[in-house]
């Protein structure tokens, strides 16, 4: 007999979506979206309704693996757990021993979302060993911590509410692609006269459904921001009762953007004059206005203060007020949970005495390359595929080649990454284990229990680091916690969000709204104030920000822009999810495509569907040409991110990303790239 079961979608997806699964004699047989969920409502997109063929795919890895041959070169031997396990303790220990336990560095991203297997027994494990700790940086450090400057916590409008607005101002997100659960309120919003406006240098899906798209240059962000604010506040278009009452810095505000006039704020942004100042009178003057802020724009050498600029704006109209206005980056901080039960970072205390040294996730080649005392001895890999996600990716697997590097990579798939590895240790999926979900897209605590059994010898990150823990005798008693244990620990926690939220009622409803507002009343964070900055107010100083353009960029850096012409951005692919789905065909065609203004195509003899040579002085690249004004002049776009091994050349975009850091955060800069496109021979 078929029986539906709930599951939760654990990939890097704001939507977190709730699943149903229909098992027919212990295998999934099929897959939707909860209807009873309110932001998931009962569909998924297109890439995770076929999850199942991934579930099923015969390339699913099964047994741990040893390498016989060279490293990258993809040649392993099945061996048994037990012989896995103690290789892996032994070499542990004996870098330990010899380097220092700062010399193991663990890399970890959110291959799943589920917080035991993404943070749980796997921080307990390093921090007991003292391990280097990784700086998680790749995604969302430099928007964090703009937030954190300016409105203190990474709370935003709940997508429910987007149906309410009059103006969404969707700004470097692709909502259709990345947060397609949004949508359905946009749809809603928009049958009762709202406007969608996009901002964003390439005319994506989304922007093609818009009421106006602003193609703006990629970096320049924080110059638009500013010149809105110069109109808002030179034609009093500001709420200054919200002003006055809750937030601060009104008067470094009010001086830095005088510096921005519209005409000024034109050249930095390649918008026309009066685009910028009609852009500013819609926002201010439309109500509820919305913006839908997403981590694009915040991945270059200005995302730092782009973000700080843009979160200031819905403090200065007072738009925090209104059902269906604010701003959306993040709802990620409002699950108060107990993560230092969860991680606990106290165990370093007992390895160490101190906390261990950060690495940043983002300068992985240079941590392999060039990190001393000690030196990086051995990397264990898991939820992530750095050989090919990562910036300045010929470094990285520069560092990866090293004969005297020992790599562990826990896998559902053999990536490039774990074409790398010493050992491969094969890992189940999100239906096969348990785990506890956030979401950073809306307001829903959700539990997942397994809906299949693991096949072959997969085990979960939990299980995995429990028994290494075993191995290297770490006998705390967190090391011999159940699933169960571990979600008790974090659900232990004072705050009034999460307060008497318990397992059983998770079990019995398996999603639950925090507790934000009392009988599910929409939840407005900071329509009384309640910042979480020092000043419990909104810094609008903080969001006086100085703007100049990116150094990797067309405004930037003469000598390299005459070299290096066009502005490289490598944005999510609408089918796939990072580096996750690369191993299949229609994706990987999708991410072997550079798209070129038909100027741009001209003046290099470049037609539709020519191979091209793509590159910089990090690397070179061949994609196939698109020709289509989807993209402004000056401007290029390969989707990220392709499975290299897939690729003729073996190579990804991110050969031509630059491991620099961002203004803020520590985070990456992925899309400040120039490069240089040339036809190739046939
Ligand atoms: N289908 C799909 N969904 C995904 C993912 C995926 O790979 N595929 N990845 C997930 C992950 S890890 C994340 S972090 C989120 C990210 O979700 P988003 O932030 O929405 O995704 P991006 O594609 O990085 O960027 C969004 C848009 O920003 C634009 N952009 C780039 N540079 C700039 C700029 O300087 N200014 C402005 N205004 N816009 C700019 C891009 O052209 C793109 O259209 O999506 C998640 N969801
Ligand atoms: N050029 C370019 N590069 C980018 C980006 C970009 O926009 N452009 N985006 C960046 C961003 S925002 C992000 S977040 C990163 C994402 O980079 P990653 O976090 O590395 O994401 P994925 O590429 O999806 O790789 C996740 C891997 O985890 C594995 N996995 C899934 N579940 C589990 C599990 O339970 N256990 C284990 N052990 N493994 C599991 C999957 O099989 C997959 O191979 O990429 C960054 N890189
Ligand atoms: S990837 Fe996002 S939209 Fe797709 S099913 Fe998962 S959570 Fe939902
Ligand atoms: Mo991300």
């Amino acid at each position: 007999m078929p029986e539906v079961r709930h599951s939760v979608c654990a990939l890097d997806c704001p939507d977190a979506c709730s699943l149903l699964v229909t098992v027919e004699n212990g295998r999934a047989v099929r897959l939707r979206g909860n209807p009873e969920h309110p932001v998931t409502r009962g569909f998924l997109c297109a890439k995770v309704a076929r999850y199942l063929e991934r579930e099923y795919s015969p390339e699913r890895l099964l047994y741990p693996l040893r390498r016989t041959g060279r490293k990258g070169e993809g040649r392993f031997e099945r061996i048994s757990w037990d012989q896995a396990l103690d290789e892996i303790a032994s070499r542990l220990r004996q870098i330990a021993a010899e380097e220092g336990p700062e010399a193991i560095l663990p890399y970890s991203y959110a291959g799943t979302m589920g917080l035991l297997n993404g943070s749980g027994m796997d921080r307990r494990f390093f921090h007991r060993l003292g391990a280097s700790r990784l700086d998680r940086t790749i995604c969302a450090a430099t928007g964090s911590a703009a937030l954190a400057e300016t409105i203190g916590l990474r709370y935003g409008t709940e997508p429910e509410q987007f149906r309410r607005s009059r103006l969404i101002l969707a700004w470097g997100a692709n909502i259709l692609g990345t947060n397609v659960h949004l949508w359905p309120f946009l749809v809603e919003a928009r049958r009762n006269g709202a406007r969608l406006y996009t901002i964003d240098p390439v005319r994506n899906k989304t922007g093609q459904l818009a009421d106006r798209h602003f193609p703006i240059n990629p970096g320049s962000d924080a110059a638009l921001a500013l010149g809105m604010m110069h109109v808002i506040v030179a034609e009093r278009l500001y709420d200054a009762d919200y002003v006055a009452r809750f937030t601060t810095g009104f008067e470094a505000l009010r001086a830095r953007v005088a510096e921005y006039p519209p005409e000024r704020v034109a050249t930095l942004t390649g918008l026309s004059t009066q685009d910028i100042v009609g852009l500013a009178r819609d926002y201010a003057t439309i109500s509820p206005a919305v913006i839908r802020l997403n981590y694009g724009v915040q991945r270059n050498e200005r995302g730092g203060a782009a973000v700080k600029a843009i979160s200031v704006l819905p403090a200065l109209t007072g738009a925090w007020r209104q059902e269906g206005g604010g701003l959306l980056l993040s709802t990620s901080q409002a699950f108060h949970l107990n993560k230092a039960a969860l991680e606990r970072p106290d165990l370093q205390w007992k390895s160490l005495g101190r906390p261990a040294r950060l690495v940043n996730m983002c300068q992985l080649g240079q941590a392999l390359t060039a990190l001393d005392d000690p030196p990086v001895k051995a990397l264990v890999v898991y939820n992530s595929n750095p050989a090919a996600v990562a910036p300045n990716r010929n470094l990285v697997l520069q560092g990866l080649r090293r004969d005297d590097l020992f790599t562990v990579v826990l896998e559902q798939f053999q990536t490039d990454t774990a074409d790398y590895a010493d050992i491969v240790l094969p890992v189940t999926t999100f239906l096969e284990h348990t785990d506890l979900y956030l979401s950073y897209g809306h307001y829903y605590l959700q539990l997942a229990r397994p809906v299949v059994p693991p096949p072959g010898e997969t085990k979960s990150n939990v299980e995995i680091f429990r028994l290494l823990a075993a191995r290297m005798g770490f006998d705390e008693p967190c090391f011999s916690e159940t699933e169960d244990d571990m979600i008790r620990a974090l659900l232990a926690s004072d705050h009034p969000f999460v307060r008497g939220i318990t397992l059983e009622e998770l079990e019995r409803q398996h999603f639950v709204r925090l507790r934000l507002a009392s009988d599910g009343a929409p939840f407005l964070p900071f329509a009384e104030g309640g910042f979480g900055t020092p000043s419990g107010k909104c810094d609008l100083a903080a969001g006086a920000v100085e703007y100049c353009p990116p150094e990797e960029s067309r405004l930037g850096d003469t000598a390299l822009r005459k070299r290096y012409p066009l502005e490289l951005i490598s944005p999510k692919n609408d089918d796939s999810m990072n580096s996750t789905f690369g191993n299949r065909p229609d994706v990987d065609r999708q991410t072997s495509e550079l798209t070129l203004h038909p100027e741009d195509a001209a003046a290099r003899g470049i037609a539709d569907g020519d191979p091209v040579r793509v590159f910089n002085e990090r690397g070179s690249l061949l994609l196939t040409a698109r020709v289509a004004e989807t993209v402004r002049p000056g401007v290029v776009r390969a989707g990220s991110v392709r499975w290299p091994k897939k690729a003729p050349d073996r190579n990804n975009v991110n050969v031509l990303t630059s491991d620099r850091l961002a203004d803020l955060g520590g985070g990456p800069v992925f899309y400040s790239c120039l490069v240089e496109v040339e036809r190739c021979g046939d």
